[in-house]
């Protein structure tokens, strides 16, 4: 037995520190103190030294949160305060090369419940729906049918009711307990007559889900509205929780070092000329933005710490696996640009963490290439059932089990909305990601505009070498490669 494992089981003895604090508190708590003291209080709740294979079928909380990117969480910024995430990274396993495939966020949350890249599952824009046959086929019904008790909490974000049938755009009768939004619902909701926030509600809902837990396994995709939504000031989309103090900020908020003229200037036109580009006050008014993105995050995390306390509390902790990851990234500034809609690696890379209890002590970090499509997948071969071949994409919990097992070499990335919004277009455009390279054509032009990037020189994409003559050849290969990943992409 190694030195942790002992540690582990010694403190796994200890009365549970989390549950028997007053709320709030020991959120606060974790707050305070250095990571390896809040992983060796903390981390052993959740080890479990036997085979998954040998287990009974495990909870499953999925916290799908909208508009974070990879670098929007304390662990990777001391700006964020995020320390409840930060202790499940610490728990668990980090996918640090997580991306999604589409970046926006009806269309990456439909990959996300179909398992299926937008070229498969069909939804391009922010009104139509899953079908009831694409519902009854998801991995969340799988489940229920498999005999979860199933929970949908938060944004669903797939189809408006305003052209589509209701029960297809809120799919209510698909879940046990379901209390779901449409994309772009307020942050202050009425609750019998009293103004209350979405997430105190949210967090309520799914602890007395737990709380009312039967003999079966129960599933929750908790899908938090922060940091989304950053509306004018006093508005509905920018209500704060109330009850909720946002600690001040470690450290200021990191600048992105191609937020200049130059690399706006160097942009493609669809890009220049579309909706990322919000003017001056992008670059202006980042400041407050982000004080803004960091109260939300904050918020954000004090449910997830809620929702463990909770899985902790009722003894679950041992049987409960538990994901986390983002619909889409943001620019924040990034090439002066603003919102997501772009292949750019800040609005397609996102957070991934995955802590299944059941893998014991293998934990750290990943770099397989990862993205939503993988969610389905991952969340049917906790629960022990097939995986179909439809599905697209890979079980994350096999690159936790085995560090060195190959993950794809390529992403097809897709942004293909067709909608416009605010008067100005979206950017229309695929690409193809390796671990090293990147190749993205723009859909609307002619000829074609092309973008490739040397993600190993130019992480931040400032350098387009498609007129390179040195990387001639390399871009031969990256079109050859997108030709074959957008056919599999079908
Ligand atoms: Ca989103």
């Amino acid at each position: 037995m190694n030195p942790m494992a002992q540690k582990c089981i010694l403190y796994a003895r200890r009365p549970v520190v989390l549950g028997v604090l007053r709320p709030y508190l020991p959120l606060m708590l974790v707050a305070r103190l250095p990571l390896t003291c809040v992983t060796l209080l903390l981390a052993p709740l959740f080890f479990a030294a036997t085979a998954i294979a040998e287990k009974p079928r495990p909870n499953i909380i999925l916290f799908y949160i909208d508009d974070l990117p990879q670098r929007g969480l304390g662990f990777r910024e001391a700006f964020f305060h995020t320390p409840n995430i930060d202790a499940l990274r610490e728990w668990g396993v980090e996918f640090a090369n997580s991306f999604v495939t589409a970046p926006v966020c009806a269309v990456s949350r439909a990959s996300l419940l179909t398992g299926q890249q937008q070229a498969r599952h069909g939804i391009g824009d922010f009104d139509t729906p899953l079908s009831a046959e694409q519902l009854d086929e998801s991995f969340f019904t799988q489940l229920r049918r498999a005999g979860y008790k199933t929970a949908y909490l938060g944004k669903y974000g797939v189809g408006h009711p305003r052209s589509h049938p209701s029960e297809l755009c809120l799919p209510e009768k698909w879940f046990d307990l379901w209390y779901g939004f449409v994309q772009g619902s307020s942050y202050s909701q009425m609750e019998d007559g009293q103004k209350r926030h979405i997430t105190t509600i949210m967090e309520e809902k799914a602890i007395a889900f737990m709380e009312n837990k039967d003999n079966r396994p129960f599933f929750i995709l908790m899908a938090l509205l922060e940091p989304h939504g950053q509306g004018g000031p006093g508005g509905p989309w920018n209500y704060q929780d109330p009850e909720f103090e946002v600690p001040p900020p470690a450290a200021p908020a990191v600048k992105p070092g191609n937020m200049t003229k130059e690399a706006f200037d160097a942009l493609p036109d669809p890009i220049r000329n579309g909706r990322n580009n919000q003017g001056k006050k992008t670059v202006e008014k980042l400041d407050e933005y982000m004080e803004t993105v960091r109260a939300f995050t904050a918020r954000a995390d004090l449910a997830v710490g809620r929702l463990l306390e909770t899985v902790e509390r009722l003894g679950l902790a041992e049987d409960t696996v538990v994901i986390f990851t983002s619909d889409n990234g943001s620019m924040w500034g990034a090439k002066r640009l603003a919102g997501k809609w772009n292949l750019y690696e800040e609005s397609i890379r996102v957070p991934m963490i995955v802590m299944d209890p059941r893998l014991g002590d293998r934990k750290g970090v990943r770099e397989q290439l990862v993205s939503n499509l993988d969610i389905a997948p991952t969340v049917l071969t906790a629960a022990g059932l097939d995986v179909s071949p439809a599905l697209q994409g890979h079980n994350l919990l096999s690159y936790i089990e085995d560090e060195k097992a190959p993950g794809p070499d390529y992403l097809f990335l897709e942004h293909d909305t067709g909608s416009e919004s605010d008067g100005r277009p979206l950017p229309r455009v695929e690409g193809v990601r390796t671990a090293d390279w990147k190749y993205a054509r723009y859909k609307d032009t002619d000829p074609a505009i092309e973008e490739l990037f040397d993600l190993t020189a130019d992480p931040v994409e400032e350098v387009n070498l498609v007129s390179s003559p040195a990387h001639a050849a390399r871009l031969a290969e990256m079109r050859a490669l997108f030709t074959k990943a957008k056919a599999e992409a079908r």
